[in-house]
């Protein structure tokens, strides 16, 4: 009986790590003075994929990304990582920039 719980236990956890391991691919986009890096990223299709914003610097005015296909804004406040879920987009360019659309960046499903 003892046995046959740990291996119960040993499945589950199999499972759980399993499971973080296919997870969404993040793709890191910093926000520098240079607006955003990487400007232009690529993804496969059918991969779930997450873009991790993190603004790293004052001086620069990309305070918000706001996505065009969307319509959804997303701030991004000081070296705080801001997940964008992409999992609603399944093919072609996205295109976002900040408030004043000065800085651009894309995100391509191929
Ligand atoms: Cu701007």
């Amino acid at each position: 009986m003892r046995r046959l719980f740990a291996l119960t236990l040993l499945a589950l956890l199999v499972a759980v790590v399993g499971c973080a391991a296919s997870g969404p691919k993040e793709i890191q986009v910093a926000v520098t003075e240079k607006g955003f890096e990487p400007k232009n990223v690529t993804i496969k299709q059918g991969q779930a994929a997450v873009l991790v914003m993190t603004r790293k610097t004052e001086r620069t005015c990309a305070t918000e990304a706001i996505f065009a296909e969307t319509g959804r804004k997303y701030d991004l406040p000081l070296d705080q990582p801001v997940r964008v879920d992409l999992s609603g987009v399944s093919h072609g360019t996205i295109h976002y920039a900040c408030g004043m659309d000065m800085f651009k960046g894309t995100v391509t499903i191929e």
